[in-house]
């Protein structure tokens, strides 16, 4: 039986003008697509970066391609949600959780104070867990995980089973930690919203699974944090380029 063809679909939003030109992240979406689901696709990214907590957007970019290698199918990482009263009682949870990855706390706060030199990222910072450097060399756009998606249905399946919230932001989240968490390389990811109206944010890893903590940051707060932890005595361009190109399809079956 022929494969069916997969197309990635990706969107960037900035104000300001194109994200080369400097100007602020607003927006961005990948998605994995049959052919017949591009459009569906390409309106669903259109109207999120359209319409933003962040403001409107004055440039936007909507691109899709064909996928040439097949998908690694992977199942979700197991989710916990920790419920907790303040940004500060969050950050110490996040911070507890990384040192249980593994990773040293001054390596933790210098990666923290890393990120937050950059007011409006669009991808994500990687930061090695022995030297605490950074390790991409892409400045203000980071590196961004592509290619990687629900397979149809899937999503809904897993929320129903786990009385979670069809949010598409945790469905998208939970992907994107799922693959990133995959390969050998990562050790651990801490991640939370630059949209001033999301506050819940999470720390991953392929042991913790997928920690949702309910406060890292106030309310109006636009400076958002995305770091991979890696082992930095791999290959990290492989890792990027896993990253970047290895699609990766989440798939979720009701246990039975
Ligand atoms: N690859 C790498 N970095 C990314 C990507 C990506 N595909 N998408 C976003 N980022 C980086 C980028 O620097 C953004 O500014 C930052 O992360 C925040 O992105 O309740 O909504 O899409 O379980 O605003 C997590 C909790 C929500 C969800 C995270 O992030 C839940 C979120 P946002
Ligand atoms: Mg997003
Ligand atoms: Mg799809
Ligand atoms: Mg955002």
């Amino acid at each position: 039986m022929k494969r069916e063809e997969l197309f990635s679909v990706r969107m960037r939003a900035a104000k300001g003008g194109a994200h080369e030109r400097g100007s602020t992240h607003v927006s961005g979406g990948e998605m994995l697509a049959a052919y017949s689901d591009i459009q569906q696709a390409v309106m669903y990214l259109l109207e999120k970066g359209l319409v933003h907590s962040k403001g409107k957007p004055d440039f936007m970019q909507i691109q899709f391609e064909c996928i040439e290698e097949p998908a690694k199918r992977v199942e979700p990482l197991s989710v916990t949600t920790n419920k907790v009263k303040s940004a500060k009682e969050g950050r110490a949870l996040a911070w507890s959780l990384l040192e249980q990855s593994g990773i040293p706390r001054n390596i933790i706060d210098e990666a923290d104070r890393l990120v937050s030199q950059y007011s409006s990222m669009r991808g994500a910072m990687l930061i090695d867990v022995h030297s605490g450097k950074r390790l991409d060399d892409r400045g203000e756009k980071g590196v961004r995980a592509s290619r990687m998606d629900w397979q149809n249905g899937h999503y809904e399946k897993w929320a129903g089973c786990h009385h979670m919230p069809l949010h598409s932001r945790i469905k998208e989240a939970l992907a994107l930690a799922t693959k990133v968490c995959e390969h050998r390389v990562a050790v651990a990811e801490l991640c939370w919203s630059d949209d001033p109206d999301y506050i819940t944010g999470y720390v991953a890893s392929k042991t913790l699974g997928y920690q949702r903590i309910t406060q890292l940051k106030e309310y109006g707060d636009e400076q958002g944090c995305r770091i991979f932890f890696i082992d930095g005595k791999e290959d990290v361009d492989s890792y990027i380029h896993y990253l970047e190109h290895q699609p990766v399809m989440i798939q979720w079956e009701v246990e039975k």
